[in-house]
């Protein structure tokens, strides 16, 4: 085991950072770095390293994106002292080995979701948290969209009881960049690497969302998977999708509310729709990722006849994280939500506090992610009816 180095940090020394994958996270993570310190007070840091497989292309991101070294091995990066903080966007299958890893050489992690792709790599990246952090090493995971003023804003509005008791939650999670039956395999599509398709790709935001905004438990699950393309072309030929297209599934929480989630790889004409409608007895809340800025709010403690959904644009001084951005109608969009993450996560580092979602709230989800699952391949949920016309 590597000796920590955080605790030898001088305190007038800027945190180093290095993050591990270039690729799509790879980038939004580290256009959040290059940019959070020119928005947001937030403590000193470097960004040193990025790392990835390939040298020439890791070398070429790391110019653009900011960095001042690559490299291509991430274990060289936890030998070093001036390495304070790793952000680890690499896919799935490698978060819990660099995870672990990372926390027992005495760095800060941010992990990007899903935590990990299966129950067993997930709980032993929760117990080297918790060690961890009874030594001051904090720990992180990328559930971006808790980020996205709006939705901020509704946590707020529901934890001050302007929706009343909360009855239910729509959480639809929709895109379609798989929609065409000939797109190519891709590391997402098989299970040895993504661990599962829509369901850990999207629905885990989804969930994340309906226990944040809620801030609730779920008690019961029931889910449904479906593969609607089951081979797609791979480099040697015709390949096996060993995941599912598409996952759909019913939250009852502890409170009594009940969630319904629906989320789609194949769901033609959705770019990148997350939906999320709550409905409570004293109003309701709609969302849409696709107009990310607004917030539609219907206040049902009105007279009936001046209710309506009425249109919150989410841009004023007041409203989550938006003092640091631009002047009020000035709108902003989906990269901001990494970089308030990135703000976040360094604001706790320096005040020496738990960052939320904290590892364990990622495991909660892996739970609720791997009871779809169950509840999906036992198909007890499902009531058999002879097909009519
Ligand atoms: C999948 O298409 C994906 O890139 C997710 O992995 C991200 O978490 C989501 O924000 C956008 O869609």
């Amino acid at each position: 085991m590597t000796t920590p180095t955080h605790s030898s940090r001088p305190s007038d020394r800027p945190l180093g950072v290095a993050a591990i994958g270039y690729a799509f996270m790879g980038k939004a993570h580290s256009n959040a770095w290059r940019n959070v310190a020119s928005f947001f007070d937030v403590p000193a840091f470097e960004q040193k390293v990025l790392v990835g497989r390939d040298a020439t292309q890791v070398a070429d991101a790391a110019a653009k994106y900011g960095w001042a070294e690559s490299a291509t091995d991430w274990r060289s990066i936890l030998e070093r002292d001036d390495i304070d903080i790793v952000d680890i966007c690499a896919p799935g299958w490698m978060h819990a080995e660099i995870a672990i890893a990372a926390l027992e050489a005495g760095k800060h992690v941010l992990v990007e979701k899903p935590l990990a792709n299966t129950i067993a790599e997930a709980e032993a990246m929760t117990v080297a948290a918790a060690a961890a952090r009874g030594k001051g090493v904090q720990s992180m995971i990328g559930f971006n969209y808790r980020r996205v003023p709006a939705l901020a804003l509704a946590k707020e509005l529901i934890a001050e009881g302007r929706l009343g008791t909360i009855r239910h939650i729509r959480a639809a999670y929709l895109q379609d960049w798989l929609a065409d039956a000939e797109s190519p395999m891709t590391w997402r599509l098989r299970k040895e690497t993504a661990g599962s398709g829509a369901l850990g790709d999207i629905a885990s935001h989804a969930i994340d969302q309906v226990l944040y905004l809620l801030g609730d438990a779920v008690t019961e699950v029931t889910g449904r998977l479906h593969t609607f393309v089951s081979s797609r072309p791979g480099p040697d030929g015709p390949e096996d999708v060993t995941v599912d297209d598409a996952a759909w599934a019913t939250l009852t929480l502890a409170s009594g509310a009940i969630a319904s989630v629906e989320v789609s790889r194949m769901a033609t004409g959705q770019k990148n729709s997350l939906k999320l409608e709550i409905y409570g007895d004293k109003g309701s809340l709609l969302f849409d990722l696709e107009a990310l800025n607004e917030l539609g709010f219907l206040d049902a403690t009105l007279p009936v006849r001046e209710q309506g959904f009425r249109r919150i644009l989410v841009n004023e001084p007041e409203h989550p994280y938006l003092e640091a951005w631009w002047p009020q109608g000035h709108i902003i969009g989906w990269e901001h939500t990494f970089t308030h993450q990135i703000r976040d996560f360094l604001t706790s580092i320096s005040a020496g506090e738990a960052p939320s979602p904290s590892f364990e709230e990622g495991l909660n989800v892996q739970h609720i992610l791997a009871a779809v699952e169950e509840s999906a391949a036992a198909k007890s949920s499902l009531i058999q009816l002879n097909a009519t016309t």
